[in-house]
């Protein structure tokens, strides 16, 4: 498969055309920012697991053709490279795209253009750009389904989500509220918050460090953890793999899917950083 090595004197990272799926960032002097598990495949038709699958125009299952891939078909496709820069300070942005029509999959026969920006420098910056270039109006889910690498995800806390409501995926979709404590990770969590544009701030004591997650033209955050069952249960992930990864998604899905007129276009936007823990 062909991938983009870059490498800044800021960070080093890669990208590959599969899915325009980064699978890799790394500030100088510091720790990957980003999980891949060991056990991914990297093949046609299969999605990569780890790093940041872009996910398009549906999230999870296709309701309407439960055959449909999960997630939609984004990470799926071969995306080309349309420009490649870099700015003074030394720090690159690549532009991948790619057009969906009425071949592009049932689910979907709509008129888009795809663009995501990828910018590496000390900070990650991903942006999805969609443009209808359709008669009608469209609707469609997205997300940067970010896997963050943690030391040890049952000692990480996620701030940035108290008093939110989420739909609970490990009950049935269940509605819930946060409370104003911290999120800990306890057992399999799979939850989509709704009505947020907040940054979240994962704070990772043994690793030393925290991982915080800026977004914007996105109103859901979804954290997601396979814990032990369902680690064992994916067979393009390791079995304890579970401990080293926290997903937290930037998104747009169930009551805040987007809605685009033709003609126009919609972009969601995440900036992944990392700082060390104050006074480390
Ligand atoms: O974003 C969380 C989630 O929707 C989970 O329900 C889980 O299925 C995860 O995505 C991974 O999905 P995948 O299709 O990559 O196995």
């Amino acid at each position: 498969m062909t991938r983009a090595m870059v490498t800044t004197p800021q960070a080093e990272a890669q990208v590959y055309l599969h899915g325009a799926h980064v699978t890799h960032f790394q500030p100088r002097g510091e720790q990957p920012v980003l999980f891949m598990s060991a056990r991914s495949r990297f093949e046609p038709g299969k999605p990569i697991r780890g790093g940041i699958p872009i996910v398009f125009p549906w999230f999870g299952k296709l309701a309407s053709d439960p055959a449909a891939p999960m997630h939609g078909v984004a990470r799926l496709a071969e995306w080309r490279i349309q420009s490649a820069t870099q700015a003074g300070d030394g720090s690159v942005t690549l532009v991948l795209g790619l057009d969906t029509d009425k071949g592009t999959h049932p689910g979907w026969p709509h008129a888009c253009e795809l663009r995501y920006h990828v910018g590496i420098g000390s900070a990650l910056d991903i942006a999805l750009e969609v443009r209808n270039c359709s008669q009608q109006a469209i609707t469609f889910e997205e997300a940067l389904h970010t896997y963050l690498a943690v030391s040890d995800v049952r000692q990480v806390s996620i701030a940035g989500l108290a008093g939110t409501e989420y739909l609970d995926k490990t009950d049935s979709m269940s509605r819930r509220t946060q409370g104003a404590e911290s999120i800990r990770i306890t057992g399999e969590t799979d939850r989509v918050y709704l009505d947020t544009k907040t940054t979240c701030v994962l704070d990772d004591p043994s690793g030393g460090r925290r991982l915080l997650v800026d977004k914007r033209g996105s109103n859901v955050t979804v954290v997601w953890n396979p814990w032990i069952a369902k680690a064992h249960a994916m067979p393009d992930f390791g079995d304890d793999e579970w401990a080293q990864m926290l997903c937290l998604e930037t998104c747009n899905a169930a009551d805040n899917a987007v809605t685009l007129q033709p003609g126009h276009h919609h972009e969601i936007q995440a900036t992944i950083r990392s700082e060390p823990r104050s006074g480390e």
